[in-house]
C-alpha cells in the first residue's frame, strides 16, 4: 500500500466507515479514467474538487463526474463573494493529498464541503482513495454521514 491511502484507510476505520480500496495499475486520476478503470458510469464518479473562498478557506465540492462545477453558484452556497478554483499546491494544504488521489474524507482538518445532489440518483459512487490509481466505493447516504456535507445543487446549467 501507500502512506496516502494508509492515512485514507485510518481516517475511514475512524469514521466506521468499512471501505475497500481498489487499485488500477492503468491509473484513475480523472473521472473519465476512474469510470473505464471500474466499469461504471462517469456520473458514479466522485470528484473531490478543493475551491479558495474569497477569505482564503478552502471549500470542498464532492462532484459527479458527469458535472461541472459552477463557481458563481458554490459561492453563493457557500456564502463567499467568489469562489475559484485551488492550484495543486493549495489543494494538496487543504487536503493532505494530492489532486487525482484527494479523498472525500480524512483531512487533516474539516474542510467545508458540499455534495452535488445528482449523486444521490446512484446507489453505488467511486470516488478518490489517497493515490490516482486507488478508488473506494460507497453509497450517497454513507458519503453524506462521513463527509458531513451539504447536500447542494451547484452544478452548471443546473435549475
Ligand atoms: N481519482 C479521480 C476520481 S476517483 C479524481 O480524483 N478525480 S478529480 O476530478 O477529483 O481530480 C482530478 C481533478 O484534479 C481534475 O478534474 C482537476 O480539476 C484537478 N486538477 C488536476 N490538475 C490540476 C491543476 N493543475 N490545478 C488544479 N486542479 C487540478
Amino acid at each position: 500500500m501507500s502512506k496516502a491511502i494508509d492515512r485514507f484507510l485510518d481516517a475511514a476505520a475512524v469514521l466506521n466507515h468499512d471501505v475497500e480500496v481498489r487499485r488500477f495499475p492503468e491509473g484513475t486520476k480523472t473521472a473519465e479514467d476512474a469510470a473505464r478503470a471500474i466499469g461504471c458510469d462517469v456520473a458514479q464518479i466522485v470528484k473531490s474538487l478543493v475551491f479558495m473562498a474569497d477569505d482564503g478557506s478552502p471549500v470542498l465540492a464532492l462532484t459527479s463526474g458527469a458535472n461541472r462545477v459552477d463557481t458563481d453558484r458554490l459561492a453563493s452556497i457557500a456564502g463567499a463573494r467568489s469562489v475559484r478554483r485551488a492550484n495543486p499546491e493549495e489543494a494538496r494544504a487543504a487536503t493532505g493529498f494530492a489532486v487525482g488521489g484527494t479523498p472525500p474524507f480524512g483531512h487533516p482538518d474539516p474542510v467545508r464541503t458540499f455534495l452535488d445532489r445528482d449523486l444521490l440518483a446512484h446507489d453505488e459512487v467511486w470516488a478518490a482513495a489517497g493515490t490516482p490509481d486507488a478508488v473506494f466505493r460507497t453509497d450517497p447516504s454513507e458519503l453524506e454521514r462521513v463527509t458531513g456535507a451539504e447536500i447542494a445543487d451547484f452544478k452548471e446549467g443546473g435549475g
